[in-house]
């Protein structure tokens, strides 16, 4: 089988994780899913760069021991991913006794081949990005990543490495394998850079104790530089054995997956060290763009930070992990917004898929009584389309999380989910089951099934929970992990005769008007409902997880519906364009209506309340997705909306008080 090794950036802990690091870690977490579902023997590393000044500084201003700051703060960056499902095989942090050991002998190694020196270095320091900055770039005399705070002046003997004897040797390299920087921007920007010349770095700190220590042999009067030993965790995680060539198991790294204003330390002085000490080179290093918030970057030092733990304790981890692989796209920036979470929450989770599970759900258990039935073999020209669409989804999806594009990837398969919607209406079962084609009907119901199937096999790297969920309500055996996807998902084989059940819907939908989107708190729509019933205050209330915990609906009413309920219902605007008697019978009334998009029949028991004349051009709202029916022999296709007295003596049918579109939806 072969191997997989992918690491994420290990985040600084002096301060809170914040959505940027969220977004990294949830990132290559759905890479690593993934590639375990297309077959790969796949392990993910992660964890906390903690030997950096400004750590040091952090403890001291809380009045810790620097290594008790650390444990705690690297305590609350696990627990976070644990809370966002991030799947990782190791949490490493660089205070770990085999990292130290493995920084030392990197040193060692590069200095035995010649690449250390010792050295003065004068010039400017960002205690924020921890790196040395040259005057050339500073801006306005600040760190072009930091311009909030002063870069430091610093002068001090140290070890220094001979970067700029790997200027040619990182150019070939990278020409040789094209897919060592991604994406390609990333790769054009740092050839330029090289290509200006390399300056060698200072590898150690002598007026710091906080690190480690540099080889005794060499000077035991240094640490050595926080970027060398950082990026030497990427070894220690692959199971490198010091003074030895056995790099690990695991060596060398298939992806780096880092943010894009750490792609010089990867691309240049990662490899550079590398080449000197004798290791191979990794596969590839990708940049990734910047979540933004109100288009800034969401950064501690610049103080916007947006907690990604309180918006998984509102909403559950899958909607942001899948929020934020939609919103930023490729190798890009996007842009974050609490609005653009609940929309996208409302519109493709509660609304695309969960809607398309729940009627499939719903329609197996009133035509099938739950079980979903065998196959009848004979296809339609539209299971063929929906079956073809299925299988070239799954390979352009799979392409895509090959290209490292997770958002290509979400929007190949929504086009299935969306797909699957469309064939519901176009094969139209309450016609089939009305009409008695039982046949007909199973086969429609098992391609749906086949769908969502494949749907949560694909999913399962973006919200895996939901996923095992979907799996679950569809009665099929297992885990969605447990199905290959290395080209189409193979579940046909599993679906005849398994028994679906009817939960609750898979995303409540969320009340816009009642969440506040200033603070991230979301409201559930079932709840902002109850809530008004009570005429309390919206904005106080709890969270809408720990509120839906507390059950649904008010005991004392029994006919309540969720707001998903309601939602099923589309009601639009109609125009009367024709009206008359149904014959034979003294209440009917046979109208012609214009809904804007196209012209239907409808019938109504209102003859002795209207003259059908009377109605003629009246702006009616009729539900336009009601069943079709057949009323003495006439055919009505959805219903018109009216009042009556609880005796029928009295009845007024419902129009819009002011002209509207013909088809405006009323809701
Ligand atoms: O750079 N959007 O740590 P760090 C996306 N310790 N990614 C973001 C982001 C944002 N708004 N803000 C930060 C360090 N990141 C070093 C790494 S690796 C050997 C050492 C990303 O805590 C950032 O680009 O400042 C980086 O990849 C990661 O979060 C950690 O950032």
């Amino acid at each position: 089988m072969a191997k997989y090794y992918i690491t994420t950036a290990i985040d600084y802990v002096n301060g809170n994780p914040h959505l940027g690091h969220a977004y990294e870690k949830i990132g290559a977490d759905v890479i690593a899913r993934f590639k375990r579902l297309a077959g790969y023997d796949t392990f993910f590393l992660t964890g906390t760069d903690e030997h950096s000044l400004n750590v040091a500084r952090q403890a001291e201003a809380e009045g810790l021991s620097t290594k008790e700051f650390c444990d705690t703060m690297a305590g609350r960056f696990r627990s976070a991913w644990d809370k966002l499902n991030i799947s990782y095989d190791r949490f490493i942090r660089t205070t770990d006794s085999d990292h130290v050991a493995t920084v030392q002998d990197i040193v060692r190694r590069a200095n035995e081949r010649g690449y250390v020196y010792k050295g003065t270095y004068s010039g400017y320091y960002c205690v924020s990005c921890e790196r040395f900055i040259e005057e050339g770039d500073l801006i306005e005399g600040k760190c072009p990543f930091h311009p909030s705070r002063e870069p430091e002046w610093v002068e001090e003997t140290n070890y220094f490495f001979a970067l700029s004897k790997f200027q040619e040797p990182l150019l070939r390299h990278i020409r040789e394998n094209p897919k060592f920087i991604l994406p390609v921007a990333r790769r054009n920007e740092i050839v330029n850079r090289i290509k200006e010349g390399l300056q060698d770095v200072s590898v150690s700190r002598s007026t710091l104790t906080w690190g480690v220590p540099f080889p005794q042999e060499i000077d035991d009067n240094q640490v050595v530089y926080v970027w060398f030993d950082a990026l030497i965790n990427y070894l220690t995680g692959a199971g490198y054995t010091p003074g030895t060539d056995e790099f690990g198991k695991w060596w060398p790294a298939d992806l780096h997956y880092i943010g894009k204003d750490i792609t010089w330390f990867h691309c240049v002085i990662w490899p550079a060290a590398l080449m000197a000490a004798g290791v191979p080179l990794p596969e590839t290093i990708f940049g990734h763009g910047f979540v933004t918030f109100k288009g800034a970057k969401m950064s501690k030092s610049e103080g916007i930070v947006v907690d990604p733990l309180k918006v998984a304790d509102s909403l559950g981890a899958d909607p942001l992990r899948y929020y934020l692989m939609k919103v930023v796209p490729h190798g890009q920036d996007g842009d974050f917004s609490f609005e653009g979470l609940a929309e996208t929450y409302n519109a493709d989770l509660a609304n695309d898929l969960g809607n398309l599970l729940n009627r499939t759900v719903s329609m197996i258990k009133k035509y099938f009584k739950g079980t979903v039935p065998s196959p009848s073999g004979v296809y339609e020209p539209l299971d063929e389309e929906l079956r073809a669409l299925g299988e070239s989804v799954a390979e352009r999806g799979h392409q895509k999380m090959e290209e490292l594009d997770p958002a290509g990837a979400l929007s190949e398969i929504w086009s299935l989910i969306t797909a699957a919607n469309k064939y519901i209406e176009d094969s139209a079962p309450w016609v089939l089951a009305r009409e008695g084609k039982r046949e007909r009907l199973a086969t429609v119901m098992l391609n749906l099934v086949e769908v969502i199937a494949k749907e949560a096999v694909m999913l399962s790297p973006f919200i895996p929970d939901s996923s095992q969920r979907i799996w679950d309500v569809l009665g099929l055996p297992g885990k969605p992990e447990d199905i290959r996807w290395d080209g189409n998902p193979e579940v046909a084989s599993l679906l005849p005769g398994i028994r679906v059940t009817k939960t609750g819907p898979l995303f409540p939908r969320l009340d816009m008007e009642s969440s506040d989107f200033t603070t991230g708190e979301f409201h559930l729509a079932e709840l902002a409902k109850e809530k008004k019933k009570e005429g309390r205050k919206q904005k106080t209330g709890p969270s809408a997880k720990n509120t839906a915990d507390t059950g649904k609906g008010d005991p004392k009413v029994d006919n309540l519906i969720s707001i998903d309920d309601f939602a099923k219902l589309d009601l639009r605007v109609a125009e009367v364009t024709a009206a008359e008697r149904v014959e034979g019978t003294d209440k009917l009334v046979k109208l012609e209506i214009d809904l804007g998009t196209e012209k239907r029949q409808i019938v109504a028991g209102i003859a002795q309340f209207y003259a059908p004349d009377e109605l003629i051009g009246k702006h009616i709202v009729v539900v336009a997705n009601l069943e079709p029916a057949r009323i003495r022999g006439v055919e009505s296709r959805g219903m018109l909306l009216a009042g009556s007295t609880e005796d029928r003596k009295e009845l007024a049918i419902i129009t819009v008080d002011r002209p509207l579109a013909k088809g405006a939806k009323v809701r």
